[in-house]
């Protein structure tokens, strides 16, 4: 008996092992639901591909969110294929490489935009597309961080998307609300994936929060498909507009203590 037994779950995001989109695939299928993956374009499907075949699964297909018309196409093929979607989840985002470092200040009008419409806007245009195949009970999530809430250095517009993307979740989940589809976002930890790879005081900050969180260890993929696991299935059934952070406590702390 998996948790998630008869439903079908899209997952957008997936670029590699690492990606915590695939931490969401493999809990979902370990839990029996039936399983579509989405990556961003042509270059990630080799990629992609040999992990879904894992799994199990055989509706891999490209769908760069930028584009109205790929968010159209996907939405017809996925239809085609389940007649429904239980589940979406949006594990996607992306600012340019020079907007995450430096003041915030010098955040460019095109970046800001491009951040938005990656990072934010996709989880809304998703939430349109789907919406008449989203059945009762269903549930959409996405992935967000608390640099959304507080400052965290470089982190800039991205953090400013974040709340966004937040407050999103909230208003979808009200209109989604009657039609019993609930829609939540998990704040996860810093994750070493290929998003955070090479952004300036990564490893520092990653290593840091392992020191100072309540639990004294960083997060992984898996935690974090658990928490989808129980957020997408019934189990959570009057939970939606919710942040549930996967973060081993870090955003309770007012005070980080000094390490011996
Ligand atoms: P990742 O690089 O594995 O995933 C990001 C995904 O976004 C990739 O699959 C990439 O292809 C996709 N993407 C970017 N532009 C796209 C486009 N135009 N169309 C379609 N897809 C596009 O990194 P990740 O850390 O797994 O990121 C997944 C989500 O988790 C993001 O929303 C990220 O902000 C969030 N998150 C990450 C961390 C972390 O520390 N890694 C922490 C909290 C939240
Ligand atoms: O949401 C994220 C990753 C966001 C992200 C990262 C990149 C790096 C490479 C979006 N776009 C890009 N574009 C690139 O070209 N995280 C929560 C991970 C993350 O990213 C940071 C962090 C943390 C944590 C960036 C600066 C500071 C902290």
């Amino acid at each position: 008996m998996g948790l998630l037994d008869g439903k079908t779950a899209l997952i957008f995001g997936v670029a590699n092992e690492r990606s915590i989109a695939w931490g969401i695939a493999q809990a979902f299928s370990r839990e029996g639901a039936e399983l579509g993956i989405s990556y961003a374009g042509e270059a990630l499907e080799r990629r992609v591909r040999p992990l879904a075949a894992q799994i199990g699964c055989d509706f891999v297909e490209p769908c760069d969110v930028a584009s109205d018309e790929q968010i159209e196409n996907i939405t017809a093929k996925a239809v085609e294929r389940f007649g429904k979607v239980d589940i979406l989840v949006h594990a996607i985002a992306f600012a340019n490489r020079e907007e995450l470092s430096g003041p915030y200040y010098n955040t460019s009008r095109a970046g800001f935009h491009l951040a938005m419409d990656i990072s934010v806007y996709s989880f809304t245009a998703l939430a349109k597309a789907f919406q008449p195949y989203i059945p009762a009970k269903g549930a959409l999530l996405t992935l967000t961080y608390y640099g959304s809430e507080k400052v965290t250095p470089n982190y800039n517009v991205m953090g400013v998307a974040k709340a966004a993307l937040e407050a999103s979740v909230r208003y979808l989940a009200y209109d989604f609300g009657r039609q019993g589809v609930r829609v939540n976002a998990i704040s996860a930890g810093p994750v070493r994936t290929l998003a955070a790879a090479g952004v300036a005081g990564f490893k520092e900050m990653y290593q840091r929060y392992a020191e100072v969180a309540p639990l004294r260890s960083n997060i992984t993929a898996e935690d974090v498909g658990n928490a989808a696991v129980f957020l997408c299935s019934d189990l959570a059934s009057k939970i939606t507009g919710e942040i549930l952070f996967v973060d081993s406590g870090y955003n309770i702390l007012g005070v980080a203590e000094p390490i011996e």
